[in-house]
């Protein structure tokens, strides 16, 4: 089968490129996070890498979240699996040792904001057209805790707030305004920033840096780790519903009709 995630790690700086290349929006399908985990898990055992940049390597799309299709039609095995894979890629990332960018170098809905949250520092493209966001509640489903928890933690309380319950797409600026992003530069500049923080950043001591991002993010792991299996199976009871799963078939059929 052919690759998902292209790693990239230049062994003379320490700094691994990640690129997502699964045509044409990056959703992260069981295969997609499968493979991400595994290149993940490698660097974060190779003591030549320091530091990963996530990017896309599709035009105009960081990733388009998860893939609807993993959550619709299926059957609850499925479901499970499904799921089990999601919040592992999330506590791969958010307990990550080393350190890491997003380079948003387009629209980055749900589980794709998800993603770039986990990461020590964002950096989004200026492309007023690219959005950033929750927006769970507008297909008609819940957030879990943990995604919550996440964007409790970057942005606020209040902020997460009308974030989640209006399911806010925000623009670059709107989201350099909140904080859900930190910086925004124009899109040919996305990766070079990201390099240039990437060398601020290990500057600091790695053992002092390191401890210090898991103590600050390790009640929120911990959450995760002790309501793992309640978290999966309220998932699967979730998105087995017949009205979710209507909602899903609506939002599909909304996507594919909407040509722009
Ligand atoms: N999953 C599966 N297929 C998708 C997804 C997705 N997330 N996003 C887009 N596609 C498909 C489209 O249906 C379309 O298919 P086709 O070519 O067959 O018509 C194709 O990808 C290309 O999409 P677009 O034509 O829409 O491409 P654009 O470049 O115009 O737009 C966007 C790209 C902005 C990414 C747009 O596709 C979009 O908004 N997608 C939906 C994003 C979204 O809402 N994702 C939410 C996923 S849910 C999630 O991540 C967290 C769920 C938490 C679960 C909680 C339950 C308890």
């Amino acid at each position: 089968s052919s690759s998902k995630i292209k790693v990239d790690l230049d062994g003379s700086t320490g700094i691994a490129v990640v690129k997502f290349q699964s045509p044409p929006v990056n959703s992260m399908s069981l295969d997609f996070l499968t493979e991400l985990s595994i290149s993940l898990e490698k660097l974060e055992l190779d003591k030549s890498c320091r530091g990963v940049i996530l990017t896309s390597g599709q035009p105009k799309i960081f990733s388009a979240g998860l893939d609807i299709l993993d959550m619709y039609g299926k059957n609850p095995e499925h479901y499970a699996e499904f799921w089990k894979s999601v919040q592992d890629i999330w506590l791969k990332l958010y307990s990550y040792s080393k350190i890491t960018i997003a380079g948003i170098n387009g629209s980055c809905p749900a589980g794709g904001c998800l993603m770039a949250m986990t990461c020590d520092y964002r950096i989004m493209a200026d492309d007023p057209r690219y959005r950033i966001g929750l927006n769970e509640t507008q297909l008609g489903i819940v957030a879990p805790f943990w995604f919550m928890d996440t964007i409790v933690n970057t942005v606020g309380h209040r902020t997460a707030e009308l974030s989640l319950q209006f399911g806010l797409m925000y623009s670059p600026s709107d989201a350099l305004k909140i904080g859900l992003v930190d910086q925004v530069v124009p899109e040919e500049k996305v990766l070079s920033t990201a390099t240039e923080t990437m060398t601020q950043f290990m500057a600091i001591p790695d053992h002092a840096r390191e401890i210090s991002k898991s103590m600050l993010r390790k009640p929120t792991v911990d959450r995760l780790l002790a309501f793992r299996d309640a978290d999966t199976k309220n998932f699967v009871s979730f998105i087995s519903k017949d009205s979710i799963q209507k909602s899903l078939g609506m939002y599909l059929t909304m996507l594919k009709q909407r040509k722009v």
